[in-house]
């Protein structure tokens, strides 16, 4: 069943990429600034098209050494390049995997990577219609029991599977909703956005339709005093079987202050998103995050998570809750206009956390964003603060990147578990920074963090299943092995190089001593390299909404 694994004695060998040069494979727009990277010495270079004709030459400049890579490198500036058509980047006998240049080079991609979503739906099964080969049945469905207390069960199907795993958790939800939900208010272009699912065509946006699903999913999640449970796993994590015949007991985790705090956040969020959409559906949030923050108030102690023993699903353990308390009290302003809220952030604000935060354990600055968004009545020095943390944090890591022969904002500490989800986060930073000073000189930082992604990088692999001649295919997702499929269900982001392997067989595939951009591999056993998520997905899609922005 799970021969996905590295067994006793086997010897396996790392993928490594056909191709010598590396570029974004998904393609490029034509105005874009466009680089290659040769990790060889080589003075020129040309871009051939298909044919393998020369259209365009140039001098490459030598970069030097590369330390989170490793390699001397040579760069090749093409972005005067803007002819539209299929290209490879020759440079002393080698190539580039083929890329496109063209006006629709986000917008196949940006779809791809949101459809995931649907395809991660748990409870109604993937009809042929919208899944394809990708169908499976309905899963999850059967009630949840209170894990310590099994007189307490609850309904809580639907939502999105996480990951590579079937666990639905309430934390790492509110963090992908966040994502999506202020890519949907920051890019206008996102309400034209159709990406084939079963609602399209309803009359609102699909994004809101797809973030809609996992929305009820946490409302399910709420208890009647607004307290929400942490998460809803079975006890084990599955075996690497089709969702539908994952038939263990489902059991609801006890709720955390982090759960509650980031429920009530998203669903004030959410509240005001839908308001044009939907009414009822908006006053249902509404009432739902007023409901938890009430418990909030009542629970003013941190209550954190830990698994319990004999459960090994996620944890999503944080050390403390100040970040989504505060995150909800700005939205809750944001929403409301309450002055109440107002008072509770201005509180918690000098507490010790990054208000530039957007991942699931630091959530600060999906708070700083929706008070710097709301048109209520502001503290000027308050603001101040939440856009000078958005600026400051882009200027350290436009200096990260200015240091990077790949042109990435990615310093050794970001090559963690899930660290393409660390550049997606960076490149929003740049975003956000842009948006707020009114400037986009950010522009070209945002855009080598996305190339970086799809394909410029020291392994030259697209990190998007489905994307890119070459593309990771395996990664750690169970529909996708157990469905014996060869091709990945596509738009998924893989979690990407992690300096410090946390799987068994990363430890065996990843030699000591690997730098950080290559300690990768394309394998659905090394889960702490090449799992997918939710909120790696997410943060790809609010980057690639605004790239898209005409
Ligand atoms: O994304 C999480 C990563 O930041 C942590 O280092 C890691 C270990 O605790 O857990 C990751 O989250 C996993 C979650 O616990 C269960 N679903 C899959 C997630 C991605 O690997
Ligand atoms: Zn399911």
């Amino acid at each position: 069943m799970n021969d996905i694994y590295i067994k006793e004695g086997e010897k396996r060998e790392l993928k490594i990429s056909p191709f010598g040069i590396y570029i974004n494979q998904a393609g490029y727009s034509p105005l874009s600034t466009k680089i290659a990277v040769m990790p060889f010495e080589c003075s020129d270079f040309a871009v051939v098209n298909e044919k393998g004709e020369e259209v365009f030459n140039g001098k490459t400049d030598n970069f030097g050494y590369d330390k989170n890579s490793g390699d001397y490198i040579y760069k090749a500036d093409f972005s005067s390049f803007s002819e539209k058509g299929s290209f490879r980047i020759k440079a002393g006998g080698k190539s580039s995997a083929l890329f496109a240049v063209g006006e629709d080079a986000y917008e196949p991609v940006l779809k791809s990577v949101l459809k995931a979503f649907y395809y991660l739906r748990c409870g109604s099964g993937l009809s042929e219609k919208y899944a394809g080969v990708y169908k499976h049945a309905e899963c999850h469905n059967s009630t949840a029991y209170l894990w310590g207390d099994e007189s307490v069960t609850k309904d809580v199907s639907g939502g999105w599977h996480d990951a590579g795993d079937y666990g639905r958790y309430v934390t790492a939800g509110a963090c992908a909703l966040a994502h999506l939900l202020f890519g949907f208010e920051l890019f206008g272009g996102l309400k034209n956005t159709v990406f084939d699912i079963p609602e399209s065509g309803n009359g609102i946006p699909d994004i809101l339709n797809e973030c809609r699903v996992e929305l009820e999913w946490m409302i399910k999640m709420q208890r009647e005093d607004g307290g929400v449970y942490h998460k809803a796993t079975t006890a084990l994590h599955a075996p690497f079987v089709m969702p539908e015949d994952d038939k263990a007991k489902m059991y609801l985790f006890p709720v955390s202050s982090m759960a509650v705090a980031d429920a009530s956040a998203v669903f004030a969020l959410a509240s005001r998103i839908y308001e044009p959409y939907d009414k009822a559906f908006s006053d249902k949030l509404r009432e739902c995050a007023e409901r938890s923050y009430g418990w909030l108030k009542a629970n003013p102690d941190f209550i954190g998570f830990r698994n319990p023993e004999g459960c090994n699903t996620g944890g999503y353990g944080e050390w403390e809750d100040r970040s989504n308390r505060f995150w909800a009290s700005c939205e809750l302003y944001a929403l409301t206009g309450d002055e109440a809220y107002h008072k509770d952030l201005k509180a918690l604000i000098n507490e010790d956390f990054s208000l530039s935060g957007l991942g699931y354990v630091d959530v600060g600055g999906f708070g700083s964003l929706s008070y710097i968004l709301s048109t209520r009545n502001k503290d000027k020095a308050i603001e101040e603060k939440m856009t000078s943390a958005f600026m400051e944090n882009a200027d350290w890591l436009r200096k990260i990147a200015d240091s990077c022969g790949y042109g990435v904002a990615m310093d050794e500490g970001h090559y963690h578990w899930g660290s393409n989800m660390t550049a997606m986060k960076n490149a929003m930073i740049f975003i956000i920074a842009d948006r707020l000073s009114g400037e986009n000189k950010y522009r070209p930082y945002v855009e080598r963090l996305y190339d970086y992604l799809m394909g410029l990088n020291a392994l030259g692999i697209s990190y998007v299943t489905g994307c890119g001649e070459y593309r990771c295919n395996y990664p750690h997702l169970r529909p996708a092995h157990a469905d014996g499929i060869e091709e990945c269900i596509p738009g998924m982001v893989s979690g990407g190089p992690n300096r410090t392997p946390g799987d068994h067989d990363a430890k065996i595939l990843i030699l000591e001593g690997t730098p950080p951009m290559k300690c990768y591999a394309d394998e659905a056993g090394c889960y702490s390299l090449n799992e997918i998520t939710i909120y790696w997905n997410s943060p790809t899609a609010f980057v690639l909404s605004y790239l898209n922005e005409k």
